[in-house]
């Protein structure tokens, strides 16, 4: 059973209670949940300064994922990790923007917990000024505390989370958080510097009729997706259609509204673009906290097991029998 807050709960006081039933996460989960929302409210700063500051644009390097390095990418990357790394929770971070796992430096505890995160997604949409945002989901370590993490402690199932989240950077900033019973919503105050609950225990309608994919790559779809997107279209459901190109923020936007995302696989990329670990992971975990689905089209999202910390995925997520009439669409004769 979710708990009830009332709106303008602090997310301090959020964590604090929410925890409270896990007395051996009270100290270490809620420090760590909070750590993220510091480094949050530095690359909300930062975000909204972007222009002042000398941090729009390129730095010339490419990452992991041969994608263009935006300057904003690279602090908020560094500000997640230095904002985890000293306070003896977290033993590794996964991010999109490093190569290997970042673990966490000899000098400091190797504490419970390793972090998944996109630090930045979206980022495209950087000096455009549109919505961009943090994804993280979080596991709880198999190995013994005080040693380095290992493969076994973050290639696993997404079953194995324990808490997700995103931050989106947009008009506001707001800050999503699931424990596994419901998800929550934290707008932050920027004159107070604290997120207060502005949304509580959301929940997605078993249906929605808004539609948000890069309909760009169609032609380069399997046909059977292509026949699916046309019949909606061609209903007289009067479907919307609603794509931002951040992943962060259309799923935000669909968590409130109503509605299903899709990145699925093309000819040149069967595997679709997003990263399973740090991307479909997390908002699996608050798709299905808030009452949807999420699959790859054929299995759900969390049951799968990553080989590789940089996987990628298709992705269908949003209210549940949408996700499932996708399923049936593609596996149709
Ligand atoms: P990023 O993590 O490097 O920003 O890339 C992921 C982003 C998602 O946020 C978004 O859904 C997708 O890329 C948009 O891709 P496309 O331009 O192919 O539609
Ligand atoms: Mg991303």
């Amino acid at each position: 059973m979710s708990q009830q807050f009332e709106d303008g709960t602090t997310l301090d006081r959020f964590i604090f209670e929410t925890t409270k039933a896990h007395r051996e996460a009270q100290g270490t989960l809620a420090t760590l949940l909070r750590q993220i929302a510091l480094a949050g409210r530095l690359v909300s700063s930062r975000v909204n300064r972007a222009g002042l500051a000398g941090m729009l644009g390129a730095t010339g390097e490419t990452n992991v994922q041969g994608e263009f390095v935006q300057k904003l990418d690279i602090y908020a990357n560094d500000a997640f990790k230095r904002a985890l790394e000293h306070v003896g929770v977290c033993c590794a971070v996964v991010s999109e923007e490093d190569d290997q796992p970042f673990l966490i430096p000899e000098r400091f505890h190797s504490g419970r917990y390793i972090v998944c995160i996109d630090p930045l997604d979206g980022s495209s949409n950087i000096d455009v000024n549109a919505t961009i945002g943090t994804i993280f989901g979080i596991f709880r370590r198999k190995t013994p505390e005080g040693t380095t993490a290992t493969k076994d402690d973050y290639l696993r199932s997404g079953r194995d989370m324990v808490a997700s989240g995103y931050i989106i950077y947009g008009s506001g900033t707001v800050l999503a958080l699931s424990t596994g019973e419901g998800v929550y919503c934290f707008t932050l105050d920027p004159l107070v510097g604290e997120f207060f609950l502005s949304h509580s225990d959301l929940r997605l309608n078993d249906k929605a009729n808004t539609y948000s994919v890069n309909e760009g790559y169609a032609a380069k779809w399997n046909p059977k997706l292509r026949t699916y997107i046309e019949g909606i279209k061609d209903s007289d459901e009067n479907w919307k259609a609603r794509y931002i190109g951040s992943l962060v923020a259309d799923f935000h936007r669909n968590l409130l509204k109503g509605g299903i995302f899709l990145y699925p696989g093309t000819i040149d990329n069967p595997q679709g673009k997003l990263r399973l670990l740090y991307e479909a992971f997390p908002l699996a975990f608050l798709v299905e906290a808030a009452g949807g689905r999420a699959s790859n089209g054929t299995q759900d999202i969390l049951d799968l097991l990553p080989t590789d910390h940089h996987q990628r995925t298709p992705l269908f997520i949003g209210n549940k029998e949408n996700v499932s009439d996708i399923e049936r669409a593609l596996s149709k004769e």
